[in-house]
């Protein structure tokens, strides 16, 4: 029986051809594909087109601030380790104003999958230019063309301790729902980076633009995605975008740290205060 239609809610919004429907369709395919139900399920996003993407996927979710999907999620995990958690950012929420939480989120490897769709500008604003668009781009912001390297969000996650690094394209929703799989299965902090052009404000960086700058990792029979120096040699070529899972490294999750024993996770606590503990709690305020 195909699940997919499970998960669900309304018909997106988008514009048309969107790379952002791409990511929709890979996430409810992982999620079928995982048996998964939607009430087990939480996906937080930021502000930013792809922030719409809880409105019309059908789960518990949570529209945070701009650049603040991963505290919150983060909180999610913690309160309720059982749920499957799921952040969705676009490469400003992620790589600029979010950047700080990445990083930690990353080192203290949260289990939370991360996608972060990467149109190379800031979409919902009207096509500013983001940490990931390339030197010379004319936006709004930056007339001029950017004077600015763009930033390499997945080196960065390599060197902060990643330990499950993937590179997605939302023009191929099928190889994505399988990443997408291995990223929910994994143990720790998931981060899927997904090119997804934004049709409307993205002239130059197309889906025809990634199909001819992009190859899968998985070509090359010699390559290990538990090879560090390899994940890093591939993520630092500028000339070609490696794409599929890039490293992957066993380690526990933060969750399973601070929260040893996790049959019982903080929300299933009695939250009846009592009298006596009520007193004392408002003694302290007089
Ligand atoms: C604190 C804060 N600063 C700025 C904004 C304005 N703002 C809304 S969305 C956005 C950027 C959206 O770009 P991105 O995160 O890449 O998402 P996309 O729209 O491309 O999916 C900005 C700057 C805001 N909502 N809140
Ligand atoms: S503006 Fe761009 S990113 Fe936003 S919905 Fe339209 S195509 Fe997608």
């Amino acid at each position: 029986m195909n699940r997919e239609k499970d998960f669900h809610l309304i018909d997106p919004t988008w514009c048309l051809g969107c790379g952002i429907y791409g990511i929709f369709s890979a996430l409810k395919k992982a999620s079928a594909q995982l048996d998964l139900d939607p009430e087990q399920m939480v996906t937080v996003t930021g502000i930013g087109c792809h922030g719409r993407l809880n409105n019309y996927f059908k789960s518990y979710g949570f529209h945070a601030l701009h650049g603040r999907t991963l505290p919150v999620a983060t909180g999610v995990k913690l309160s309720n380790p059982r749920l499957q958690v799921v952040g969705v950012s676009g490469d400003g929420d992620a790589y600029s104003i979010g950047l700080g939480h990445l990083i930690h989120s990353i080192r203290r490897n949260i289990n939370v999958t991360y996608l972060v769709a990467d149109n190379r500008l800031y979409a919902l604003t009207q096509g500013q230019t983001s940490p990931t668009s390339q030197m010379g781009f004319v936006s709004v912001s930056t007339p001029e063309g950017s004077k600015e390297l763009p930033l390499n969000g997945l080196q960065l996650a390599l060197a902060s301790g990643g330990t499950f690094i993937a590179r997605g394209f939302s023009g191929d929703p099928t190889q994505l729902a399988s990443l997408i799989e291995k990223a929910m299965n994994h143990e720790g902090f998931a981060l899927i980076e997904v090119l997804s052009p934004c049709v409307t404000q993205n002239k130059i960086i197309t889906y025809e633009w990634f199909r001819s700058n992009i190859y899968g990792v998985d070509e090359d029979t010699s390559f290990n995605p538990s090879d560090k120096r390899q994940a890093w040699e591939r993520l630092a070529n500028k000339d070609k975008i490696p794409v599929g899972l890039i490293y992957v490294e066993k380690k526990p999750s933060y969750e399973a740290l601070v929260l040893p024993d996790r049959k019982k996770p903080l929300v299933f606590n009695d939250l009846e205060v009592g009298e006596l503990r009520l007193k004392k709690i408002m003694d302290k305020f007089q």
